[in-house]
């Protein structure tokens, strides 16, 4: 298999074109090109369709699901990372991709995000992280920036914003990443390696929402958003040499954990091949 791939060949193998198009994204939506990076990384990686399973919640960044030729599950809103994780203990085989949004992922499906990377399943979480409630009109998530007015925080967002990466971090991920659609090809690095790690994996990808966040805040079109990840991302190896003062404003992109810890799975079937073993010798 070639490791480079056209759009056009993009199209006939790995979409649904057929069958699921006219998509229904906003001109000028990152998601696209998020998923572009996706197939690019997979076929780059020589992985048969067959094997591969996308699960997504509800939102702009869960109807990705039904575009793609691969298995594909299109769950519930926030319970991606539960079906994702069942498929996984049912067929460790599979590289299983769990594709959600900030709302989706941070918001209704937090608990499953600290939980997966505390078990550290064998998933890679693929977090399309728009800064806001896209497909619903545009309300606050947990992904808000500090202070950007949205619908429901007219007058500016009072709470915090969780830093994902820092949360996955911290609950335990095998591997955790940002990216930007911006930098496509860093992207597409960052989304191959994840794919190749065991256990849980992480990459957060920045992708514009013009249309629900950035008319409301100062990027009042598409270019003014992806101006806008140009000028803020730098890679983490740069952003942890700058000065507190400086580091203000400013988003590191890169990899920020890379282990190679067994997943769940690969200790449950152990576990499981250990029972099976002793009963075998009489229980001894
Ligand atoms: C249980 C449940 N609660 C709420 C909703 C309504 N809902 C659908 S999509 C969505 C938010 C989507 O935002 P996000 O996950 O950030 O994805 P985006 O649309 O921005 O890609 C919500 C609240 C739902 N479908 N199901
Ligand atoms: S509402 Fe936002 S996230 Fe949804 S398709 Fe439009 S630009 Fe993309």
């Amino acid at each position: 298999m070639s490791k480079n791939i056209t759009g056009n060949e993009i199209i006939h193998q790995y979409l649904r074109h057929n069958k699921k198009f006219p998509h229904v994204l906003c001109a000028g939506c990152g998601h696209g090109i998020v998923l572009g990076t996706l197939i690019r990384s997979i076929h780059s990686l020589g992985i048969p369709k067959d094997d591969v399973v996308v699960v997504a919640g509800i939102g702009c960044s869960g109807r990705l699901a039904v575009y793609v030729d691969f298995n594909t599950v299109h769950t519930t809103h926030g319970r991606a990372l539960s079906f994702a994780t069942g498929i996984k203990m049912s067929n460790p085989k599979l590289h299983v991709i769990a594709l959600m949004g900030d709302g989706d992922a941070l918001s209704i499906g937090g608990n499953h995000l600290i939980h997966a990377a505390r078990r550290n399943i064998g998933v890679t979480a693929l977090i399309l992280n728009n800064s806001i409630y896209g497909m619903t009109g545009g309300q606050s998530s947990p992904a808000t920036p500090e202070g950007s007015t949205t619908m429901t925080n007219p007058y500016g967002q009072l709470d915090h914003s969780f830093d994902t990466v820092d949360l996955a971090k911290g609950a335990g991920a095998n591997y955790v990443a940002r990216g930007t659609v911006f930098h496509v090809n860093r992207l597409e690095t960052v989304m191959v390696e994840a794919l190749e790690r065991p256990g849980f994996s992480v990459v957060e990808a920045i992708t514009p929402c013009h249309t629900q966040y950035g008319r409301k805040n100062k990027y009042k079109t598409p270019v003014d958003m992806y101006k806008w990840l140009k000028s803020t991302a730098i890679t983490v190896e740069r952003y942890n040499e700058l000065p507190e003062e400086k580091r203000e404003g400013r988003m590191p992109i890169g990899v920020f954990v890379d282990r190679q810890q067994p997943g769940f799975e690969e200790r449950y079937y152990a576990m499981q091949d250990g029972f099976l073993k002793r009963s075998a010798r009489g229980g001894k």
